[in-house]
């Protein structure tokens, strides 16, 4: 670790994007116990801490389910809420294990931050939030408007884009915190809240009277959203993205929390999805029954999706292109075989 540091602090007195890429990240995982997940400074339904500091979410999931492959225990798990601006440094710094965190897949962050994107637990895309007595119905009458938004976002660098490709004039008000810039919307201190769709629904249940806002209908962006590790350590990257991969593909199986016991002497798939077959944990360098102890402890895609953020949540998204492909979405995973 201390090695890690002191790369970094190197490369960056020295004036490159340093990475921490030292392999054995699930070593050091395993060593000290838990897993360190770089999560929201709180988006609920995503990664959000209750009165007693336990943290929930779609995203919190993936650290949950990590941690349930690595030890076959969900809460060995240790959370880091970072700003926008400040996650790419705890990862590259190795302050942290997994940023999991409704982080947006781009070509930069994938290749010069040298970090590796490990799947896509959420497709999303940039949205509007206005008052309803701004009087309008359309992003493209938004020439002229002050915008509220987050620093060290892709939000930020879509609506440079939008304006200026639909010729439209804004001033951009930005904030490191998503409070304070969800704050400084219901205080009128700009005329549109943007974010990513999903923060969009997240945030609004925080303004003092929701029913006085409405989204407009343009998403203009694509955000896919995925856990984050650091680039030259495959079989960490291979671990969670197969994690990922794993609570997709039992959702396909119909095999959920509920009935993982009586799955294992289920067909085939299921069982080399549940370790009764074949050496698929063994491979990612962890038990056979790490995808067992996934869905027991943590659910499927559907369960997880449905208990944070979907239709009988207060967030009430609906599944959208985030349901499998095999129901018209595009949520799809590799088989296990
Ligand atoms: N997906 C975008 C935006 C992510 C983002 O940080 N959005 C803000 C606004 S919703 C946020 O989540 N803030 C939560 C926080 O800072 O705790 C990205 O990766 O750049």
């Amino acid at each position: 670790m201390k090695y890690k540091l002191l790369s970094v602090a190197l490369g960056a007195a020295i004036g490159f994007t340093a990475s921490a890429a030292t392999a054995g990240t699930l070593d050091d995982v395993k060593k000290k116990g838990f897993v360190q997940c770089g999560v929201s400074q709180g988006l609920s339904g995503f990664s959000n801490p209750d009165a007693k500091g336990n943290w929930s979410g779609l995203d919190v999931d993936v650290c949950r389910a990590v941690a349930a492959a690595v030890f076959g225990d969900d809460k060995k798990v240790k959370y880091t809420p970072l700003s926008a601006k400040e996650r790419f440094t705890a990862l590259q710094s190795g302050e942290i294990d997994i940023l999991s965190r409704n982080t947006t897949w781009t070509a930069t962050r994938d290749t010069a931050l040298g970090l590796n994107f490990a799947g896509v637990n959420y497709y999303d895309g940039q949205g509007f939030m206005v008052r309803k007595d701004l009087g309008v119905s359309s992003a493209l009458e938004l020439n002229g408007a002050s915008v509220c938004t987050n620093t060290g976002t892709t939000t930020e660098l879509n609506v440079a884009d939008y304006f200026r490709e639909n010729k439209m004039k804004y001033e951009v008000i930005a904030f490191e915190k998503a409070d304070e810039v969800i704050q400084a919307y219901d205080a009128g201190r700009c005329d549109v809240f943007t974010t990513d769709a999903s923060g969009l629904y997240a945030q609004r249940l925080k303004l003092q009277d929701a029913s006085k806002h409405i989204v407009l209908p343009e998403i203009i962006s694509k955000e896919p959203l995925g856990p984050v590790v650091r680039q030259g350590d495959d079989q960490w990257f291979n671990l969670v993205k197969w994690t990922v991969f794993a609570m997709v593909n039992a959702e396909e199986m119909g095999v959920t929390s509920a009935n993982v016991d009586s799955k294992k002497a289920g067909s085939p798939a299921d069982k080399r999805l549940l370790g009764v077959e074949g050496n698929f944990g063994k491979n990612l360098g962890v038990g056979n029954d790490w995808a067992y102890n996934i869905v027991k402890l943590v659910g499927n895609y559907a369960e997880s999706f449905n208990r944070n953020v979907g239709p009988d949540t207060p967030l009430g998204i609906a599944r959208g292109v985030n349901a499998l492909w095999s129901k018209g979405g595009i949520q799809y995973a590799p088989p296990i075989r």
